[in-house]
């Protein structure tokens, strides 16, 4: 995932990580107009979508059951301002932040900006939780086994995290194109 410059604009890009999660509404319908809507930006391209997850709820459990996908992007953004640009489509999609780890419709978070380390209060990449999470961690793998993150391979973490109850709820890795 290293920085090499974008064809048509000459702009230096690089390759982030998302993770999708709802269980709000249709989370399935709004992830994939989500990874639409970053596609269809001038800076921003959709590489690889993972196929769609079905998950029991992590932290909060006494709640609906999640769809989480992953997805990479090749950004010519810097972190904190793709960060913006997922904090707005959220808000588009009219999130409702109640409680943490609580309910939503959707909510995206930057797993991975290429190589970087970056901890402020705004953003931290790595995303601090990952690694231990089935959800990103089985999706993530579907499109980057073999990506580093925090010293191991992607396919290396999802061995040790807990997928009971992970089922996947679309096979079609194209499902978030639409008709
Ligand atoms: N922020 C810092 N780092 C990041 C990052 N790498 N990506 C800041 C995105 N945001 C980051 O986020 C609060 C603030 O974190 C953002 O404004 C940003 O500046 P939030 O989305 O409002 O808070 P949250 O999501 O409620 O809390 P948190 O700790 O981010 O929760 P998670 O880790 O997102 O977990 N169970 C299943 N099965 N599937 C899920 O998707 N999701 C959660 C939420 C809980 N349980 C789940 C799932
Ligand atoms: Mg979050």
């Amino acid at each position: 995932m290293s920085i090499s410059p974008d064809k048509s604009s000459g702009m230096p890009v690089e390759v982030a990580s998302l993770g999708l999660g709802g269980n709000i509404g249709d989370p399935g319908a709004a992830m994939a107009e989500a990874l639409r809507q970053l596609d269809g930006r001038e800076d921003c391209r959709v590489l690889a979508v993972s196929r769609l997850y079905s998950t029991p709820p992590w932290g909060k459990t006494d709640q609906a059951d999640f769809f989480n996908c992953c997805a990479l992007v090749e950004t010519s953004l810097e972190p904190g301002d793709l960060l913006d640009v997922c904090l707005s489509i959220e808000r588009g999609m009219k999130r409702v932040r109640l409680e943490r780890w609580g309910p939503r419709t959707i909510d995206i978070d930057i797993l991975t900006f290429g190589a970087r380390e970056q901890k402020t209060e705004k953003l931290e990449v790595p995303h601090p939780r990952m690694t231990e999470r089935g959800f990103v961690m089985m999706p993530l793998a579907d499109i980057a086994p073999e990506m580093p993150v925090k010293g191991r391979a992607v396919r290396d973490w999802l061995a040790g995290a807990d997928v009971a109850g992970i089922k996947v709820a679309d096979d079609d890795q194209d499902w978030w194109r639409g008709a």
